[in-house]
């Protein structure tokens, strides 16, 4: 089955109203694409990169989104919020909200639940830390993650979603998976999923995650599992994250 490729741009906790204004004007003198380019600034610039990208292909993405619909809920988001702002997709359970603000896999869940009944569509990040690679538990912690959200919306959210495996170790690193790594684990993660429906593991897209380059992203990209990339420190780099999107296609 042909998955188009994405290439998402995480930009964490970085920018500027003036830092963001260029980086995005750089992205915009990138040609078309085969690949859907996504970026995700932090709240307070959504509008504004909204504005900037309008009419052009690429993507508005958040990196958060609350579990809960509205309310008294301070300092929260709400996925209706954010639609509101021409985003397309909530990155869910990356791992330092996993590992700095205690999200656990039944949240994420719960996330993911939200944003999919308020028509966005979550990029549901899992992964490993070194010590558990080293003990052997990559598909078990991989599959524990994706088993919440099974148990919570079927598996059928899975056909509205995309994957992002990001193993904590390369996080931020430098130190990226090599393309056979991920793509052991992203064959996994497929079969993990064909348990449940063969259809939908066919259909749903893996990205990776963690230290991606451009000087890595190619041979990532070749990998029949690997559906595209989350990037997160070479993506405010303009012509960085443009030679990334050059090397899926
Ligand atoms: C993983 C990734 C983007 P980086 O967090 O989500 O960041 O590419 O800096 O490792």
């Amino acid at each position: 089955m042909i998955r188009q490729k994405i290439v998402a741009g995480n930009w964490k906790m970085n920018g500027s109203k003036e830092s963001i204004s260029a980086l995005v004007n750089g992205l915009l003198e990138m040609d078309g694409s085969g690949s859907e380019v996504v970026i995700a600034p932090s709240f307070p610039y959504l509008s504004q990169v909204d504005s900037l990208i309008s009419g052009s292909h690429i993507v508005l993405a958040a990196q958060n989104a609350s579990q809960e619909i509205k309310g008294a809920f301070t300092g929260e988001v709400s996925a209706s919020m954010l639609s509101d702002f021409g985003v397309k997709y909530v990155l869910v359970g990356h791992s330092e909200r996993r590992s700095l603000y205690g999200e656990s896999d039944e949240l994420v869940a719960a996330k993911v639940k939200t944003i999919l009944e308020l028509g966005l569509t979550p990029m549901l990040c899992i992964g490993e830390t070194l010590a558990e690679r080293e003990s052997g538990k990559t598909l078990e912690v991989c599959e524990r993650q994706i088993q919440a959200v099974i148990d919570l919306v079927g598996i059928s959210a899975f056909e509205k979603l995309v994957v992002a495996y990001e193993p904590v170790w390369a996080i931020g690193t430098g130190l990226s998976a090599s393309a056979e790594q991920a793509q052991d684990v992203h064959e996994s993660i497929r079969a993990f999923l064909a348990k449940s429906s063969k259809s939908v593991s066919e259909k749903v897209q893996i990205l990776y995650g963690g230290s991606v380059k451009a000087s890595t992203s190619s041979a990532l990209f070749k990998m029949p599992d690997v559906d595209g990339a989350l990037v997160g420190g070479a993506s405010l780099d303009a012509k960085e994250f443009i030679a990334i999107v050059k090397t899926a296609g």
